[in-house]
């Protein structure tokens, strides 16, 4: 069986221009591969801990030279020598390494590059396309995923021009290739739009999302709407929405600051009710605060035909998608592996969630590099939606790209299972 027989890591800049961690791993029949690990804006507080150099004179301070070290000189001579194939084992020993609650000794950009590049290169050494490779680590069957992609930001990605942080299209299309060319011409309707309304250009937030200056949120998604109908599609059927709320970063003393407005928890609840009946919304992603449990309970009673995401509440941790299910606080887990750090974990929370019934959503970072491992992961793990960004920058299309690749793969050469990487 083969054995790793080099790791390397190296900082490299996401699509922010920030730092972030690149591994190498090589294997003893000469098998190689290559990851890197992307970087959240707008965090959860429960997020495993992304180590950064602090040094205010580099990358004010978010340089990643300390989580490349980790690699290099703890991860690497510990796990020189172990097997490829045993994935859970590297990952328990990845954790015994690093020894803390939230990964803060190693750092879980360290981490994450260390347990993705094993992934990969055991792939590789297997001769399977990646999301065969992550399909098989769950035991389960690879799936397309349905698109959600971002029109409209908000919040952190776009400097709080309005508050709540996505509004994104899901296309009600049979295949990928069709979702994406739907999304171009709703994507180049809206940028019209908002030109005639705003008098903005087509300005892009973090993740290529159009950021008009809309005087309220629900405004948003009434430009959406239209924009869906300008492009010749009909809103709910060719088309539907999608929201992240992102409220966490408009919460504060138990309240919720959305445009000009203050409102309770239960307020807020009625809202995202209201606009969950007046809107075709597939899904409502941070509706609530990360520790407003009891909204989140009280939303998940009343809403019907609308998911109730989690990704700050939950941040992939099965601890707290626990404690969701309990308190029947969400129905769909939005699954991001660096909030966790390891691979193994990830499936834990995606096993744990889909003990409920959940709905999945696999998504970015809104820092991401031109890796496209995200892809693979959403087809291998059969997620019900992706969430990438917008359809535009190469950071996003490198996993649309992708996910065309394995469409067309799976499509046209179904017997080839060895394709891909
Ligand atoms: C989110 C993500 C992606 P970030 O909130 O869902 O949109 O943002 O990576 O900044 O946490
Ligand atoms: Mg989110």
């Amino acid at each position: 069986m083969p054995v790793i027989q080099s790791l390397r890591a190296l900082e490299i800049l996401d699509s922010r221009g920030r730092p972030t961690v690149q591994a190498t791993c090589a294997l003893s029949d000469g098998a190689t591969a290559t990851v890197s690990v992307p970087s959240g804006r707008s965090t959860g507080t429960a997020e495993a801990l992304e180590l950064r150099d602090g040094d205010p004179r580099r990358y004010g301070g978010l340089g990643c030279r300390k989580a490349v070290e980790n690699v290099n000189r703890v991860i690497a001579p510990a796990l020189l020598d172990a097997q490829i194939a045993d994935q859970p084992d590297l990952d328990e020993r990845l954790l015994d390494l690093d020894d803390t609650p939230n990964k803060s000794r190693l750092g879980a950009n360290a981490i994450l590059a260390a347990s993705l590049v094993f992934a990969r290169a055991h792939a590789r050494q297997r001769g399977v396309p990646l999301y065969r490779h992550f399909a098989d680590l769950l035991g389960i069957e690879p799936k397309l995923p349905g698109l959600t992609i971002n029109l409209f930001s908000g919040g952190k990605h776009a400097e709080g021009q309005v508050a709540i942080q996505d509004v994104l299209i899901a296309p009600q299309t049979a295949t990928i290739a069709d979702g994406l060319a739907m999304m171009y011409a709703i994507y180049q309707a809206a940028a019209v739009l908002i030109k005639e309304k705003y008098g903005m250009r087509a300005l892009t937030a973090d993740e290529g999302g159009l950021a008009p200056p809309a005087l309220d949120d629900e405004t948003l998604l009434a430009d959406a709407v239209a924009a869906i109908e300008r492009a010749g599609y009909r809103p709910g059927e060719d088309a539907k929405l999608a929201l992240d709320v992102a409220s966490s970063h408009f919460y504060r003393d138990g309240a919720y600051y959305l445009q000009g407005q203050i409102l309770s928890g239960g307020e807020m609840v009625d809202l995202l009710l209201d606009w969950s009946r007046r809107y075709p919304l597939v899904s409502i992603e941070d509706g609530l605060a990360e520790e407003d449990w009891l909204h989140w309970s009280a939303l998940c009673l009343r809403m019907e035909g609308t998911r109730v995401l989690g990704d700050d509440l939950l941040c992939t941790n099965p601890a707290r998608i626990r404690r969701a299910i309990e308190m029947k606080a969400a129905n769909a887990l939005l699954l991001k592996v660096n909030q966790i750090g390891t691979l193994s974990e990830a499936a834990a929370a995606y096993r744990l969630a889909r003990s409920d019934g959940w709905d999945v959503v696999i998504s970015a970072r809104s820092g991401e590099t031109e890796d496209n491992w995200l892809a693979d992961l959403a087809v291998g793990w059969a997620g019900d939606y992706i969430k990438v960004g917008s359809i535009t920058q190469s950071e996003r299309l490198a996993k649309y790209n992708r996910l065309l690749e394995i469409e067309e793969e799976r499509t046209s050469f179904p017997h080839l299972t060895g394709i891909g990487s």
